[in-house]
């Protein structure tokens, strides 16, 4: 009798702590593996929140934290010091030491280091308020709200109610607010946090600048009750008429429900139905398509329609496959004619965001006679994959594992895969990205074979299509300093064996490119991710001082001989288009916080060798 009794109060407990906890969303809800990633959410846009956010700057976290460093969001009873309740003071006695609306504001997409002099080497919290009203425009209808990128960490409170928080810098993600947002004075805050930790991916040390901030635009979605959540249309692996992917439909009643997938140009038109969890598999011939190219980057009009929901896209088409050493598109071979980029305009300063940035970016890869660029070293934002389908660029996307992270950290590794999947889950659909890059750089130790081989082995679960890749490392073989070669065991795992080089920069001088030989026993394309040469903009001398354009131009005159001699080799991506910011370049008069190996200046001047690397391509484009 008496256990029976302590058993019903121990369920009672449990009874009231679990209602306790879903009444005040505690622990909050994380995106991780987040199940609704809205597919082409410009698609959704309602109402765009861009524009200026009121911030506080919180160094120590003090809206936060309680004072014995308890989160105020974990407390059943939120104090009025906690800065996403945005408390007012009822009266005159009131003592609120936080006020959003007379802080100052920054703009919205943006980093705010390149805003605010003050916040240039800023790392840690920044709090961002914006207010809005929002009129449904239909009775049943889902509402979102939808955040392009944050760097790093983003906790997002709507009205007072804590939504959930997103790790990683450079991907999408979203939160249902259907039932929380209201006609008048919702307020969203977002406390953003770009502190860099040992865990994290990327980790403490990069060679970029650490711009933090709501990046990319934020907006609010709207969508039926049940909606076409997601799509995923290409190519079948090794066919060039196959149309193959699914429909996601999200919401109730989602299964036996018929979807149309038609592409007008074509006059094709498909229905399929959906399975128990709201997915409709497609997998059709399809005759006459016009196959999206560098040369000929055509896109479709496709049309996905169900009973209560329609989206469309500009989808192109293609194949892609290797044939030993050879990189297939549409079945014909090509050789990348390539360019690195970071995410950044360096004319207007700070982290690149929007479809203008995207063109000045791009118009310079064309004319440098480029087919291919290199996005490095995390995730661009979306314009740029729209706009290199547009322009026929082909595409390098890159998950942010860079140099040394934690290998055998569980969570780590979760925050690595994350990020790649929602990558690859917003630009699967674009024609122009044809490889889906794990890494930079990192040490060959056997846990981080596992790390990036689970990495491979999730991307190909999701798109066997396209190529696999890492930029990997080259090295000396015993006993002989000039031959080089790629020990990395996961050369193995690679759909494109990548790899970078600072032969005549970091290694020796540029006359030392002559003397090497290269011994790469992989029966697969071979790609050079990277070499360079740092060279101030407008600093002259002859070409064995460092730092001047000519000694760039002749690294590159003699890097270029030197690739040409190995005989896999299908493209290259130098290092990189522009320079670019980044804290550990110090050197006064030179570097002063840039990286110099831009082949245009920050300024927009382009160097000698900018004209080199267009020779040099337009004689392979000769040949390709
Ligand atoms: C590299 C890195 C890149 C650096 C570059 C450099 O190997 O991958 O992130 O910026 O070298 O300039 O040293």
């Amino acid at each position: 009798m008496k256990e029976a009794v302590s058993k019903m109060i121990k369920i009672r407990t449990l009874g009231i702590v679990t209602s306790l906890i879903i009444l005040i969303g505690y622990p909050c809800i994380r995106t991780f593996g987040q199940p609704l990633l809205i597919q082409n959410i410009s698609k959704r846009a309602i109402l765009s929140l861009n524009g200026k956010w009121n911030y506080i700057i919180d160094p120590y976290e003090m809206g936060y934290y309680d004072y014995r460093t308890k989160p105020y969001d974990e407390n059943p009873k939120p104090q009025d010091r906690a800065f996403y309740t945005n408390t007012k003071p009822k009266d005159k006695t009131e003592r609120i030491e936080y006020d959003f609306d007379k802080s100052p504001t920054l703009l919205v997409p943006r980093d705010w280091n390149s805003q605010e002099e003050k916040l240039l080497y800023y790392e840690g919290t920044i709090w961002y308020k914006k207010s809005f009203d929002y009129q449904k425009s239909g009775p049943g209808n889902r509402v979102f709200i939808h955040f392009g990128a944050v760097n790093y960490r983003a906790d997002v409170y709507l009205n007072g109610k804590k939504l959930g928080f997103h790790k990683g810098g450079f991907t999408p993600f979203n939160f249902e607010i259907t039932d929380l947002v209201r006609e008048k004075d919702n307020f969203v805050i977002v406390k953003v946090t770009n502190t860099r930790s040992a865990e994290e991916v990327p980790t403490l040390n990069t060679d970029w600048w650490n711009y933090g901030g709501i990046t990319r635009d934020v907006t609010i979605a709207e969508t039926p009750a049940a909606f076409i959540s997601d799509y995923f249309l290409q190519l079948k692996k090794g066919t060039d008429e196959i149309l193959s992917g699914y429909v996601r439909l999200n919401g109730s009643a989602v299964s036996g429900r018929e979807i149309e997938v038609a592409i007008p140009g074509i006059g094709f038109n498909k229905k399929i139905v959906t399975d128990n969890s709201g997915k409709a598999s497609v997998e059709v011939a399809v005759q006459g398509l016009r196959l999206w190219s560098p040369q000929d980057p055509h896109l479709y009009d496709v049309k996905i329609i169900s009973d209560r929901d329609s989206i469309s896209d500009r989808i192109g088409f293609r194949t892609l496959a290797t044939r030993g050493s050879d990189i297939l598109v549409n079945g014909k071979p090509v050789f990348l004619r390539g360019i690195s980029i970071h995410e950044e305009n360096a004319i207007r300063g700070g982290r690149a965001y929007s479809r203008e940035d995207a063109q000045m970016l791009l118009n310079w890869v064309k004319e440098l006679g480029c087919n291919f660029v290199r996005l490095a070293h995390y995730p661009h934002n979306e314009n740029m994959a729209r706009l290199a389908d547009e322009m026929g660029i082909m595409v390098w996307e890159e998950n942010p594992v860079y140099w040394t992270i934690q290998w055998t950290n569980p969570e780590t590794f979760k925050t690595a895969a994350n990020q790649l999947k929602e990558l690859i889950s917003r630009d699967k659909n674009r024609a122009s990205v044809i490889v889906w890059s794990m890494a930079n750089e990192t040490p060959v130790t056997p846990e981080r074979i596992i790390f990036l081989k689970n990495l491979a082995d999730t991307t190909r679960s999701i798109d066997n299509v396209r190529l696999v890749s890492a930029a990997l490392e080259q090295k000396s073989t015993p006993g002989n300093e000039l031959v080089r070669t790629i020990e990395d065991p996961f050369a193995q795992y690679v759909d494109l064996v990548s790899f970078n080089e600072y032969i005549g920069w970091y290694d020796g001088l540029p006359s030392k490119c002559a003397g090497i030989e290269w011994k790469i026993d992989y029966d697969k394309p071979v790609f050079i991710s990277e070499f360079g040469a740092d060279a101030l903009g407008g600093l002259h001398g002859d070409s064995l001082t460092r730092w001047s354009e000519e000694y760039q131009q002749y690294m590159y005159r003699e890097t270029l001989k030197m690739i040409g001699k190995i005989p896999n080799l299908r493209g290259c991506s130098p290092w990189i288009l522009v320079d670019f910011r980044s804290p550990r370049r110090v050197l006064p008069g030179i570097q002063d916080g840039w990286n110099r190996k831009g082949l245009i200046s920050e300024t927009g001047n382009k160097k000698k060798a900018f004209y080199t690397l267009k020779e040099f391509y337009e004689s392979v484009s000769k040949k390709y």
